[in-house]
């Protein structure tokens, strides 16, 4: 038992993950000995989640990278031998150098996405070196982009009401969105409102964890919501129930729009959605007629070919029964528009050359194997990402990353299934490890993140690494080379210029506090109250015109993605070894959806024990009568195959998913499966209909039996 003190280090989980929790580390002779959450933060609550609970097993974990290594056999192969840092600084910068000189900075890709969400070690780090250099710029599409665009062109700005304001609910409407797994913070508030009288409805073809404590559960047939809200909208005019002085007052085109929902009655949305008429109707009066309504959702519901269109719908039907800009009320969505960090402090843009051209992050297998071709990509750099575990269409991910040609370097924290494709593994501080500042999307405080010990073995942050790589490329200009504390300050400050939510905001304030509420004036306390909204009209935009030059239509519509349209014959495949793959048309199509997994976030958590063990051998969902005609039983393995490749999972029977859906979560990695596959060998690289967005759940897979491709072939 050592003596030493205890000191306490505030923090904030990193994750990608609303919640944006304040943690507390216990510190005794420079070893983190208690990692808990901050009892006094409004949403925090004094708990963590399962997955970040036990976050000394990740930073203290036995296989964490703690030294640069150098790829000594063939790509993948997994072998390694150790170089130092200054030896890994020069070598990628002298290779990086030969690639600008024979095909230009565009030819080398950064690839970053969610590992951690804070504005140093990832909004910085995502900007100022690329900058700099003039590589190409990577189109983060993978998660939300149709969703923000379909926001911020219809209402404005990502600004959501604070999460406690469910207390004001009479009515909330989970829409394609699962907290009680993906953003666990909310649970306990909408228990509160339930118990205070609130109706509480989900929409999600899964009964997921959220649905199973829900009053109702409407259960639509994959990607057929836009359908759906239109209906809702259909009824509400129709039954003269729309909020028409708001609307007049306050939006754009809602005559159209009712014009448009006229298409959507109810019998007709019924035949598309499989949800019955009498729900439909049910469901638009009480939505209508609630005092006030919440409709709560996120991003697993747009990650379809038609998810922005269904998006923009849903951004309408508040409106429409006039719940925006009442407590209780509204659009809950995502509070990060509240505060955009100013971009010319983060990224220096204006120093630098132009950005020679863009690369959809959700395309990245096509883009290494030729999709972009002048320049092709001869360098990657991956930070806080792990593309080969949950990125789309893995397989082509894989093909890309064995070209002896590309130089790939990956900066993380464990051997990820990326980072055994890299050339150069460095080693990445955890969140312990570094200090950074975080912006929630799911509620209203700035959270700072005070380093509680000193980074393990030779690992460095981000930041560092950018710095080193920066003097390695001879590159002088101070703001690839200021401290941690001067790019945020920098950035802090320039943004508090801007915005008023930010006063008093300063990074010393952040450092002493950790925890700091952004400003409200009353009236901006509720989204909207005013009626105004940060649109071109100040209005409520239900017929968008900006949506034309995105090549859509103006007024949200339903189409079903092309996925699911498209049934011509030319999903079949053939394996490396010639042999048949199961053929996607041979047997009435599933749509596969992979959403969060409960114990990990993303890929992140999920090659640690602990977790491993509570979420159980990777598997798919698949509903009895699918089962039964498929000869398939309950823990059976079975191979999931879509146009795209094949993976095999454990089948879980469940009427938890309904006839013609499968279920597969997202995290599981492929070097810990047996076949080196997951889910993402199946999942589609096509965009979708709005900003370039990944289109992972309109996924038409088949399922057999694992053996069944050898039967065929015997
Ligand atoms: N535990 C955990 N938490 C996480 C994450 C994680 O991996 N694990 N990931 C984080 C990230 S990166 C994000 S973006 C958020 C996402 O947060 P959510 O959007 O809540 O999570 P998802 O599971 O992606 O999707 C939500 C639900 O959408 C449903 N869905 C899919 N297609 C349709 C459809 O066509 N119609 C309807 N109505 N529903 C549909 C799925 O069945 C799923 O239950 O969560 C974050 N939090
Ligand atoms: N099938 C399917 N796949 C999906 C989705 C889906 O719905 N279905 N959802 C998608 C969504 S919503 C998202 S957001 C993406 C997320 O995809 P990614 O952004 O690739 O997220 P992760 O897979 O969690 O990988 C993050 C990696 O960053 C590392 N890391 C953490 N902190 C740091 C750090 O400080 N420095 C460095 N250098 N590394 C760090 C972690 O160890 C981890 O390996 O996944 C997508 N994948
Ligand atoms: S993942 Fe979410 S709920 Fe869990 S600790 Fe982090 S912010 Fe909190
Ligand atoms: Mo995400």
């Amino acid at each position: 038992m050592t003596t030493e003190p205890i000191t306490l280090v505030r923090g904030a989980c990193p994750h990608d993950c609303p919640d944006t929790c304040a943690t507390i580390t216990e510190v005794q002779a420079g070893r983190a000995v208690r990692f808990r959450a901050d009892p006094a933060h409004p949403v925090t609550q004094g708990w963590l989640c399962a997955k970040v609970r036990p976050y000394l097993d990740r930073v203290y974990a036995p296989d964490r990278l703690l030294y640069p290594l150098r790829r000594v056999g063939p790509k993948g192969s997994d072998q390694w031998g150790r170089i130092s840092w200054d030896a890994a600084m020069a070598g990628i910068a002298a290779r990086w150098q030969g690639i600008v000189a024979e095909y230009g900075a565009a030819a080398i890709l950064p690839y970053s996405y969610s590992g951690t969400l804070g504005l140093l070690q990832l909004g910085i780090c995502n900007a100022r070196l690329w900058n700099r250099m003039g590589a190409s710029d990577l189109d983060r599409a993978i998660c939300g982009a149709a969703a923000e665009l379909a926001v911020e062109s219809t209402l404005g700005a990502r600004m959501a009401p604070d999460p406690a304001d469910v207390l004001a609910s009479e009515l909330v409407l989970i829409w394609g969105h699962n907290p009680a797994s993906t953003g666990p913070h909310f649970m306990p508030l909408l228990r509160q409102a339930q118990k205070r009288g609130a109706h509480v409805v989900v929409i999600d073809p899964r009964r997921t964890l959220t649905a199973r404590s829900a009053d109702e559960h409407i259960r639509p047939h994959p990607a057929t919501d836009g359908a759906l809200a239109l209906g809702l909208i259909h009824v509400i005019f129709a039954e003269n129930l729309h909020a028409e002085a708001w609307l007049e007052a306050h939006s754009l085109g809602w005559r159209e729009l009712r014009e448009r929902a006229a298409e959507f009655p109810p019998e007709r949305v019924a035949a598309i959605t499989g949800v019955p008429a009498e729900t439909i109707v049910a469901l638009a009066r009480r939505y209508a007629t609630a005092r006030p309504a919440l409709l709560k959702t996120a991003d697993g519901i747009q990650r379809h070919g038609n998810g922005g269109q269904t998006f923009r719908a849903l951004c309408c039907l508040p409106a429409i029964a006039g719940h925006y800009g009442v407590l209780g009320g509204g659009l809950s969505y995502s509070t990060s528009g509240y505060v955009r960090w100013d971009a010319e402090a983060v990224g220096h843009a204006s120093e630098c050359p132009p950005v020679p051209r863009t690369i959809n992050m959700n395309r990245l297998g096509a883009a290494l194997t030729g999709e972009a071709a002048d320049p092709p990509i001869k360098a990657l750099y991956v930070f806080a990402a792990n593309p080969v575990t949950s990125s789309p269409n893995a397989g082509l991910i894989v093909q890309g990353l064995q070209r002896d040609d590309l130089f790939t370097v990956v900066h993380e924290q464990f051997m990820t299934d990326t980072a055994r494709y890299a050339d150069i593994v460095l080693p990445a501080t955890t969140q312990l490890e570094h200090i950074d500042l975080h912006k929630a999307y799911g509620h209203r405080n700035l959270q700072f993140n005070q380093p509680a010990i000193a980074p393990l073995g030779e690992a460095r942050s981000n930041w560092d690494v950018m710095r080193a790589l920066a003097g390695a490329m001879g590159y002088a200009e101070p703001w690839l080379h200021e401290s941690a504390e001067d790019a945020l300050r920098g950035v802090i400050d320039a943004t508090r210029a801007r915005n008023p939510r930010l006063a008093g905001v300063t990074l010393e304030r952040l450092q002493a506090e950790g925890t700091v509420p952004l400003s409200f004036a009353e009236h901006e306390r509720v989204p909207f109250a005013d009626g105004h909204f940060p649109t071109p009209s100040g209005k409520i935009e239900l017929r968008c015109d900006a949506m034309r030059a995105h090549g859509l239509d103006p007024l949200p519509d339903f189409a079903l993605p092309d996925e699911f349209r498209d049934t011509r014959d030319t999903r079949h495949e053939t394996r490396d070894d010639g042999s048949r793959e199961p053929h996607v048309s041979d047997l009435a199509s599933l749509v596969l959806i992979s959403g969060a997994s409960h114990h990990y976030v993303s890929s992140s958590f999920a090659n640690q024990p602990g977790l491993m063990a509570k979420e159980g051998t990777p598997f798919v969902e698949i509903n009895p009568a699918d089962a039964a005609a498929r000869g398939i039983a309950d823990g059976d393995t079975v191979r999931v195959a879509s146009a795209r490749g094949w993976c095999d999972l454990r089948a879980v029977v469940t009427d938890d998913v309904p006839p013609g859906v499968a279920v597969a979560p997202k995290g599981p990695w492929a070097s810990r499966s047996p076949d080196g596959r997951n889910i993402n060998w199946t999942t589609p690289d096509a965009l979708g209909d709005m900003a370039g967005q990944s289109t992972f759940h309109s996924n038409l897979v088949e399922i057999r039996r694992a053996d069944w491709g050898q039967e065929q072939n015997a």
